[in-house]
């Protein structure tokens, strides 16, 4: 008889084990066929791999699925979500809410299950973190959840030396992912493996799903290295377990991991995409789409498994779950609560640190001695005046700090105060992270850490936020207060040409959804921006900082830096503040504007200053104090930034002028590059009088 209908007391302690297996299998399988889209031959290949981490190894109890010393579950082959769905529904975790309650509910119902890939099932067609409690990470662009993990793993090594004591383990969990083909072709593994090796990341056990399988057919038409010398190259321990049912074998694989001292483990997984799919298996038929209703009959059949039942979940297998990672992850956090209320007694303030952060809160006087930059027509770097607040920020906030992609000397991130040190394999206390020159795994590691509650920063030329984009996008998509910090943000750094000029970069990062972007045009204004970063908990941010030196504006004659905070504001104006032309700018073109517009005061056209160092801050406030600062019935306006002219027309209205870039830009001294490419006082000036003049005829129109 089929052990799904069997009489539970009756089967043996394998039979249970292959029950549940078998029960995440047709769990999606039937999701997958109900939905008519989704991916089940991997989920029917991992399904014991995922049984064995879950209900075996992962320490996480399902009742409090945000306990801060959890071990991590990372799938970053996310298309198989219906593992992750699975093993969130058959072990029962509980749903989170914003305030970080539990809410009494279940994550991922079996509704949610039957609703797969349908609009607000709590099972979408990816593991999403932002919704669905007990999902670690967005995953679903390859590669980007084991780069992801690589910034996990170096977060719990950072917190287990910042926080740890003698007697007090607070942090000594583990991160386990795992990936597919696709996520070692792409290149972000590479570079996310090779810095986890340098690390000697212990902590950190990716598992590859060696199925030989992508899309387009075999591996061996695109993908036919030595994955397990690669991987000892990087530094890794490598494993290898020959059979992917065999839960035995991978389960000392995993154990073989918790030994391994001093390096990341890389378990290679033989498995069979499919497995048990008599049509299928081991083809990429299985892959993609769903099996067809007499295919699913034929494995059903294979399994054991009553060919008729949809989404059945057999006796006894929600109790074989309790029984298993209910009981080990109960008792492990509550041992860590007893743990941690004797810590509080003994170490308060490190006791409230933990607390605040797990709360994405600020510990008191975050913001005190942040700098204040007095007026100075020569002035001083965006980076600098960054250079110096990160500084400040580091030494307030205990959990802040980041690195760079191997510019920080140029990129000014480098935490420079006595004790801030480096993150290396043999001190992992440093605040100083050196990402190497891999900005996209630099950029998802950030996220890993933001995951883990750092605040966490990295940093590149503005240019290379090409190569980090994928993962500001997902830290947008997470809702993730990850910061990213670009320096060289327009033609700044002149003679190095147009490779490092960026053009469509703001524009482009201004697209993306929740993702805050900030170009301030002063030192004062590069502080003020990072006051209003630090306190985001739930939007990614970009700054965008100057190369050169710009002119510290005169704050008691132009209106305070604070109004950064409101993402534009009214820097400048005329007497009577009733201007008949606005000019608009953000960065270094700020003291350009203004430049201009004192000009044009003196010449007597009313003209105004618009700071605009975010696009998306302005958007945010309300429209009364957006229409103060651009009056709709002013429409001579005249936008300048050194950036992409692109988009500029939402400011400044089809009828304004935008000062700004149509082209590549070249290589040449910065000074002769504001001549060729238009930005000095006079074309902004002409512009502007071209604008007055247009309205002052339009004023006059009947
Ligand atoms: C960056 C990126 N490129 C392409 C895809 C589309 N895609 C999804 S799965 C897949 C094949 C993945 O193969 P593998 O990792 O071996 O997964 P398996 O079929 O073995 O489950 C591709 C190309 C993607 N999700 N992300
Ligand atoms: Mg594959």
């Amino acid at each position: 008889m089929s052990t799904a209908v069997a009489d539970v007391q009756t089967l043996t302690a394998a039979q249970l084990d292959e029950l549940c297996i078998n029960t995440i299998r047709t769990l999606s399988i039937d999701a997958v066929q109900q939905a008519k889209s989704g991916h089940p031959g991997t989920p029917m290949a991992l399904a014991p791999l995922v049984y064995t981490i879950w209900n075996r190894v992962l320490r996480f109890d399902p009742q409090n699925p945000i306990w801060p010393n959890r071990d991590r579950f990372v799938l970053s082959n996310g298309h198989a979500s219906m593992l992750v769905w699975s093993a969130l529904h058959l072990t029962g975790v509980q749903a989170v809410n914003a305030s970080y309650e539990t809410v009494g509910k279940p994550s991922v119902t079996l509704d949610d299950i039957r609703r797969f890939r349908q609009l607000d099932s709590k099972a979408p067609g990816h593991p999403e973190y932002h919704w669905v409690s007990g999902v670690e990470t967005t995953t679903g662009p390859l590669g980007q959840g084991v780069a992801t993990s690589v910034g996990m793993a170096i977060a719990e090594k950072w917190l287990a030396h910042h926080y740890n004591r003698p007697g007090f383990e607070i942090f000594d969990y583990n991160i386990y992912a795992v990936c597919g083909d696709g996520c070692l072709m792409e290149g972000i593994s590479s570079e996310a493996a090779s810095l986890a090796g340098h690390l000697g990341l212990d902590n950190l056990c990716w598992i590859y799903d060696n199925n030989h399988i992508t899309i387009e057919g075999n591996t061996r038409l695109a993908f036919t290295e030595d994955v397990e010398t690669r991987f000892l190259a990087y530094g890794w321990n490598v494993l290898r377990v020959g059979n992917a049912n065999d839960i035995d074998r991978i389960q000392h694989a995993l154990d073989t991991f918790k030994q391994t001292k001093g390096r990341p483990t890389f378990i290679v997984l033989d498995s069979h995409i499919g497995y048990g799919s008599p049509h299928k298996q081991d083809s990429s038929a299985a892959h993609g789409e769903p099996l067809g209703e007499d295919e699913v009959r034929l494995v059903k059949k294979a399994y054991g498994w009553p060919e008729d039942a949809k989404f059945l979940v057999p006796d006894g297998v929600y109790d074989h779950f309790t029984e298993g990672i209910g009981k080990r992850g109960a008792e492990g956090r509550q041992k860590w609560m007893k743990l941690f209320e004797s810590y509080r007694a003994q170490y308060p303030s490190l006791a409230v640190e933990i607390e605040l952060m797990q709360k994405r809160e600020l510990p008191t006087g975050w913001d005190r001695n942040l700098p204040v930059f007095p007026a100075d027509p020569k002035g001083i770097a965006g980076r600098d005046a960054s250079g110096k607040t990160l500084n400040v920020l580091a030494q307030n906030i205990p959990w802040f700090l980041g690195g760079s992609a191997d510019l920080g000397p140029s990129n000014k991130t480098t935490l420079t105060y006595s004790g801030a040190g480096d993150f290396q394999a043999d001190d992992r206390g440093g605040k100083n992270l050196h990402f190497g020159i891999r900005e996209h795994a630099m950029a998802a590691a950030v996220n890993g850490m933001s995951l883990s509650k750092l605040r966490a920063f990295g940093a590149s030329f503005f240019i290379f936020s090409d190569y980090a984009r994928p993962a500001i996008r997902l830290a947008a998509l997470m809702e993730l207060p990850s910061l990213f910090v670009f320096t060289h943000d327009a033609m700044g750094d002149g003679e190095d040409g147009p490779t490092h000029q960026p053009v469509e970069h703001l524009i482009s990062l201004r697209a993306i959804p929740g993702l805050i972007t900030l170009r301030p045009g002063d030192a004062n204004e590069v502080v003020e921006a990072y006051r209003y970063i630090v306190q985001l908990r739930n939007q990614p941010a970009v700054l965008a900082l100057s190369r050169q030196p710009l002119p510290t504006l005169d704050r008691s004659k132009y209106a305070p830096a604070s109004g950064v905070a409101k993402g534009a504001y009214v820097l400048a104006d005329c007497p009577g503040g009733n201007p008949e032309v606005i000019i608009i700018a953000s960065g270094s073109e700020v003291s350009l504007a203004v430049e201009a517009h004192e000009k044009l005061l003196s010449e007597g056209i009313r003209s105004r200053v618009v700071s605009m160092p975010s696009w998306e801050i302005f958007e945010q406030q309300p429209r009364a104090y957006r229409e103060s600062v651009l009056p709709p019935n002013v429409t001579a306006r005249v936008a300048v930034e050194q950036a992409s002219t692109f988009g500029w027309e939402r400011y400044v209205g089809t009828s304004g002028q935008v000062v700004g870039m149509k082209t590549f830009g070249a290589s040449a001294p910065l000074k002769e590059l504001q001549r060729k490419f238009g930005f000095e006082p006079d074309q902004v000036i002409a512009a502007a009088k071209e604008q007055a003049r247009k309205f002052q005829v339009v004023g006059q129109l009947p």
